[in-house]
């Protein structure tokens, strides 16, 4: 099994972090960002969108990082990360969508601006305005982890995986933050956790 894909992208860490949990194999093959590669016609059969990532396993190849995590619990995952019972799915899949449609595109703003824009492609305005958007946000989850340890339940789980990659992110960049207090122990119990530690908490590039 392959997954395409530059180590430092935060769709590809959560597959990355999801088979290290699980103990599958995975080998990584470097594609996209200063590895190009996406626009090879070879690439876009695979990923017509010409993004990463994009996991190949046997016959199937498979884009959009969610739908690859998804993937690997239901194939691999013997009811482990929280898919023994389709409720507790749902309870993890509300979070993985939530991740991707409410947080994804402020966190975008504040990510590239900080770290990968220069001093003369940086957009402070936009950057502000994600981060004001994160923190708004970022509250639901404060409050969620109030009443619950894992995002997944009673136990770290599937839907744990792609917020605790937004979440690396966001305690690792030198911004303003407001006071969570759920949030930032949910996330110091994520950096116990050695596939946590081994693809997601690597420099912020
Ligand atoms: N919704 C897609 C988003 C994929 C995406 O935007 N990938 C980015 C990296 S995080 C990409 O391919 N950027 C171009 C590049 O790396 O060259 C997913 O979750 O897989």
């Amino acid at each position: 099994m392959r997954l395409l894909g530059r180590n430092n992208s935060i769709n590809v860490k959560k597959v990355m972090w999801c088979a290290a949990e699980l103990g599958i194999e995975l080998e990584r093959v470097d594609m996209g960002g200063p590895f190009g590669g996406l626009d090879n016609p070879d690439y876009l059969a695979k990923n017509p969108n010409g993004l990463i990532p994009c996991l190949e396993d046997g016959d199937l190849v498979l884009w959009e990082s969610n739908a690859i995590v998804r993937y690997l619990v239901a194939e691999y995952g013997q009811g482990k990360l929280g898919s023994d019972s389709a409720a507790n799915m749902a309870r993890s899949d509300r979070w993985m969508d939530w991740a991707l449609t409410t947080l994804a595109n402020p966190f975008r703003a504040v990510f590239l601006n900080k770290i990968r824009a220069t001093d003369a492609t940086r957009d402070e305005a936009a950057m502000e305005a994600g981060r004001v958007a994160c923190a708004k946000h970022l509250v639901v989850l404060d409050d969620a982890l109030g009443r619950q340890a894992w995002l997944s339940g009673e136990s770290f789980g599937v839907g744990d995986i792609p917020l605790g990659c937004y979440a690396y992110g966001w305690f690792g960049m030198d911004i303003e933050r407001p006071e969570l207090p759920h949030l930032a122990a949910w996330y110091e119990r994520l950096t116990q956790r050695p596939g946590f530690r081994e693809h997601v908490m690597i420099p912020l590039t």
